[in-house]
């Protein structure tokens, strides 16, 4: 009984039975807790609005960011809409700049390079994917590392890595905060991470395992790096042990219920957009949530969860750009 009260509800509904009330007692599979990432988000941006705020009321200018977005793609056009609304919410001054899907290489360089030199501009970011003929590592490394808000170039990668303090990615670093402000524990816990992108989980992964003897926090799981080579079976395995899933593939209902640890805390970091039966699109993450979230102890929705976050955590970077820039230091 003891073992089944943890995982069980008891729910006592009242309803009407020839007119008298009757209790009736059910049995309710646990439904786990919600991390509501849309609402923490909104917590983050109140805060650095605050913090912006005091800045300029210093006699600081407003940060600036910066997006450099290259041709049309939709999904792109609406995070960075996203971005700039957020930037607007919290006193950022931001723009766009928009650039045929046409252009050159070099030629976005030069638009980087002119970025760099303006004192007028905090942070850059260039809005991923590139276009096939452009070379995203090359883009990255020509922002330069002081005003690189999106943690991309290869000198804040290297600092991460070696934890050191540094622009950490937006996403790695909005997944890190919802689990802190979960008040979910990381030390010596088991943390599986699904997928290996240098942009997502590859930071995710470093930032999970790090140790506090260094120049930074110190989350000291234990990380287990799964991504598409690993077969489904030794993903069941690893996944089964973990305390916390992180899910950052894109593969539709990856992380199904009978891999999950009753109690365990799942992030679901991925966004696939889909087309129902009845012809609309939504959004659908890595995880069979309605599966899941009857196993988990918490887990993310999405849309809501993490998304919100990154663009957050994306503005928390262009305030501590500004201050750097402003103070002439190096972050
Ligand atoms: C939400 C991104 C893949 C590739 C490049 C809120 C965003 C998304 C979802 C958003 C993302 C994903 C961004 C929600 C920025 C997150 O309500 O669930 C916000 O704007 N994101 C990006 O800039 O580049 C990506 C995902």
């Amino acid at each position: 009984m003891m073992i089944l009260t943890k995982f069980l509800k008891f729910r006592i509904n009242t309803i009407q039975v020839n007119e008298k009330p009757f209790q009736i007692c059910l049995f309710a599979r646990k439904v786990s807790k919600l991390i509501d990432g849309k609402k923490i988000a909104q917590d983050i941006q109140k805060e650095i609005r605050d913090d912006i705020d005091q800045w300029v009321s210093q006699g600081h200018r407003p940060p600036c960011l910066i997006a450099v977005l290259v041709g049309e793609d939709p999904a792109s056009k609406k995070y960075v809409e996203n971005k700039m609304i957020a930037a607007q919410n919290v006193g950022i001054v931001s723009r766009t700049i928009n650039l045929p899907s046409t252009i050159s290489e070099q030629e976005i360089i030069s638009q980087i390079y002119k970025l760099n030199k303006d004192p007028s501009v905090d942070g850059i970011l260039v809005q991923l994917p590139v276009p096939e003929h452009v070379s995203e590592r090359n883009v990255c490394n020509s922002v330069d590392p002081r005003k690189d808000v999106d943690g991309f170039h290869i000198l804040n990668m290297g600092k991460l890595a070696i934890n050191m303090d540094t622009f950490v990615p937006a996403t790695a670093l909005g997944v890190i905060e919802l689990i802190k402000r979960s008040n979910i524990k990381t030390f010596g816990k088991n943390i599986v991470v699904c997928g290996r992108s240098k942009n997502v989980g590859l930071p995710i992964a470093l930032l999970l395992h790090s140790d506090a003897r260094n120049d930074c926090p110190g989350l000291e799981a234990t990380v287990t790096l799964c991504h598409r080579h690993t077969p489904s079976e030794e993903l069941e395995f690893f996944a089964k042990r973990a305390d916390i899933i992180i899910s950052a593939t894109g593969v539709v209902n990856l992380i199904k219920p009978d891999m999950v640890k009753p109690g365990a805390c799942i992030i679901d970091v991925g966004i696939t957009r889909i087309t129902t039966e009845s012809g609309k699109t939504k959004l659908v993450g890595d995880v069979d949530f309605d599966g899941v979230s009857h196993v988990a102890g918490y887990i993310t929705p999405v849309p809501g969860g993490v998304g919100p976050m990154t663009v957050a955590m994306l503005m928390h970077n262009t305030f501590k750009a500004a201050k750097a820039l402003a103070n002439d230091v190096i972050v």
